[in-house]
């Protein structure tokens, strides 16, 4: 058996045989699709594998409808290929784009009928899931995605490199060019479909111009081929310079006709090889990046420019990134904050793209903290669609050598309400589009997969790509749900297993957090050696990268009021900028992000800032140390070599909880002098 980890989730474990037995014979398989490419014989092949291994079953495939054998078929197609063979297909009329609707006859037959190739493909791999995790099959489910866009985000180099990678190099490209066996890349695209996910974007938002040399042009075309039969198309992020450093131009600017002619060329070469291409992803005028301002334009010039040049070639979209700041940031100056970069550089904006723009947004205003308010330009648009940009990469949450389940963190933002204009406004349904009549919105999540058979680098970090598909269908849906269903794909239905995953990828996310920055701080990681990894308070000041704290002797806390700070509660809609604008009304999770308080300053959990940091950052280190012993108990119920890759990873992250524990609170003990009322601070 692969024990390795490389089909994750999908591995279709055997059923047990007092269960098989109670399940249906299937007969055939039967793909209504003309195009062998289509993700309609995908979804056929899926299902004669699944059915195969899960309840040895060998069943062939049909193209055609045989009479009465329909009758114990499974029958997968979508709406259009249904009605085209004169069946009733009830239910699935009212589908939304990318859905499907499972129709399991009498547990017989069954039918699975996309909207769309896509929707019928998401479909089997439902039927699949069910049967793997021994549920009973449904009558009829309708099942629709929450949004359009749900994308994945590569920050994979060319020269194989991947930044924020923790998991061995890319599986795309090296040495400068698309990799020749991209065997790696369909077993990805096998992993998105299975849980809805449609795009990806195929390079490093910090990209590179020799992305659009001819041989990568066709390596591009490579890696669409082999991702369609999946439904997942493929987008690409520009470097904004690349006129001037490719093409040999004077200038990039925007505004300027022969750029404008040469983005126009490139955009038509690549649609020769990509011809469903997605379209482009751009980060510009961030972080050293050159972009429209380089040259006195508009940030809406720059995006307009490719949203023109993708225009003639059907649907593709500039998806542009809000992430542009200032990162030689003056700290001296206590009006400066960086949290007010993305709405200060949108204003005014929101009327001025072309509609096939759209703004992506991280989901906080810094960068992927353990934890932060929404991103307040998330109330700003609203005529510009916006995609949410979240990271299943752990760049500040342990780097996948922590375990940090992270639908919990995700929850915050999905269901922050951010009452625009006063009425409800559930970040989940701006996402979604319903909030502001979006067609084209969604999601998008940097998944930083290398070449190492687990992916990610960490067997249990496999849950947050899982859930982050699961997530963007249903953003509702349960965390506990997502985690045991995980667990039972990937490590079988035995009750200990699943129950010890899910209480350990529970707690994880809290626990992390306690034992890193609270109360809304920020992560304290190192980011002087821009590594991001293992405590570092005092790198947190004196940076120009505008993440501080502003911790002195005696107080600690970034003042964002609007009365004496920098403003940046204001950035939110009236009722929630009143909200965080009063340290009364400020969660205290979030105190610390919204006001500069002394030490000694009471929560309204009763405990002082201080105390609250030392108990906490015990409380979690302590936490961790039961991981490895809840593990131990799995020992023998499931394979040893998965068994042992996560013994070992949740032993060091014991360790390193201890170190992160004492980093801290001895930092802020030094600090401020203020005692550790249970006397374990400073007294080694
Ligand atoms: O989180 C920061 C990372 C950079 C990243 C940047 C971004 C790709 O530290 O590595 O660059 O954000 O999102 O653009």
């Amino acid at each position: 058996p692969n024990e390795t980890g490389l089909d994750g989730w999908l591995r279709y474990a055997a059923l047990p045989d007092e269960f098989v037995s109670l399940r249906p014979r299937y007969s055939t398989i039967i793909p209504l699709a003309d195009n062998q490419n289509s993700p309609i014989f995908t979804a056929a092949r899926e299902l004669q594998l699944g059915l195969s291994k899960i309840l040895g079953q060998n069943i062939s495939l049909e193209t055609k409808l045989l009479g009465s054998a329909a009758n114990s078929s499974i029958i997968v197609g979508t709406v259009k290929t249904f009605l085209s063979t004169n069946q009733d297909i009830h239910g699935a009329l009212s589908l939304k784009e990318d859905g499907y609707c499972l129709v399991c006859k009498d547990g017989r037959a069954a039918e699975i009928i996309g909207q769309n190739d896509r929707g019928a493909l998401y479909g089997a791999f439902e039927f699949l899931r069910l049967l793997s995790q021994n549920q009973p099959l449904p009558e009829m489910r309708i099942s629709n995605p929450s949004a359009p866009i749900r994308w994945v985000n590569q920050w994979d180099n060319l020269d194989g490199s991947i930044e924020r990678g923790y998991a061995g190099p890319s599986i795309f490209f090296a040495g400068g060019y698309v990799l020749d066996d991209l065997a790696r890349v369909q077993q990805y695209a096998r992993l998105l479909a299975s849980v809805g996910l449609n795009g990806l974007i195929v390079n490093n938002v910090n990209s590179n111009y020799n992305l659009l040399n001819p041989t990568n042009m066709q390596g591009l075309a490579r890696i669409a081929d082999i991702m369609r039969p999946w439904g997942v198309r493929i987008g690409i992020s520009l470097y904004f310079d690349t006129p001037k450093d490719l093409g040999g131009l004077q200038t990039s600017d925007p505004l300027d006709r022969d750029v404008i002619a040469w983005w126009e060329g490139i955009t038509s070469e690549l649609y020769r090889h990509v011809p469903d291409m997605l379209g482009y992803l751009i980060k510009a005028n961030s972080e050293g990046q050159p972009g429209p301002l380089t040259y006195g334009r508009t940030l809406a010039d720059g995006a307009n420019l490719f949203a023109r040049a993708l225009r003639p070639h059907g649907d593709g979209v500039v998806v542009y990134r809000a992430f542009v700041y200032n990162h030689h940031l003056d700290e001296s100056d206590w009006k400066n904050d960086r949290a007010n970069a993305a709405v200060e550089y949108f204003d005014g904006l929101d009327t001025q793209f072309e509609d096939n723009v759209i703004v992506q947004i991280k989901y906080g205003p810094i960068d992927f903290q353990i934890r932060e308010p929404p991103s307040p330009l998330l109330a700003h648009l609203r005529k510009t669609p916006i995609i949410l940009e979240l990271q299943v990469t752990q760049e500040y949450l342990g780097q996948q050598d922590h375990v940090v389940y992270l639908p919990p963190l995700w929850k915050t933002i999905f269901n922050f309400d951010l009452l625009v204009d006063g009425q409800q406004s559930l970040v989940r349904d701006i996402v979604s589009g319903q909030r502001f009549n979006w067609s084209r919105s969604g999601y998008a999540a940097v998944v930083n997969v290398g070449n190492d058979p687990s992916w990610l680098g960490s067997h249990l970090a496999m849950a947050n790509l899982y859930a982050y598909g699961l997530c963007t269908w249903d953003p509702q849906q349960s965390e506990v749900d997502i985690i045991q269903g995980w667990a039972q794909l990937t490590f079988g239905l035995n009750k200990t297993v699943v129950d010890t995953i899910t209480n350990i990828s529970m707690a994880s996310w809290s626990t992390y957090e306690d034992y890193s920055g609270n109360l809304g701080i920020q992560t304290l990681c190192d980011i002087v050696t821009h590594c991001h990894y293992g405590p570092s308070p005092a790198a947190q000041d004196g940076n120009g990268w505008g993440q501080w704290t502003r911790a002195d002797a005696h107080s600690i806390g970034m003042d964002r009021t609007t009365a004496t700070g920098t403003g940046n509660a204001g950035q939110y809609p009236q009722m929630v900028a009143d909200r965080f604008e009063c340290i009364d009304t400020t969660p205290d999770e979030l105190l610390l992000w919204f006001h500069h308080v002394p030490y000694t300053h009471r929560l309204k959990s009763g405990k002082t800032v201080i105390q609250h940091f030392y108990d906490a950052h015990y409380a979690g280190a302590l936490v961790a140390q039961t991981f490895p012993q809840q593990w131990e108990t799995l020992r023998g119920l499931i394979d040893d070599d998965r068994f042992h890759h996560i013994a070992f990873r949740l032993q060091y992250q014991a360790g390193h909880a201890l170190v992160w524990r004492d980093s801290i609170n001895n930092f802020y003990y030094a600090k401020c002098g203020v005692k550790d009322e249970h006397n374990r601070v400073g007294n080694h």
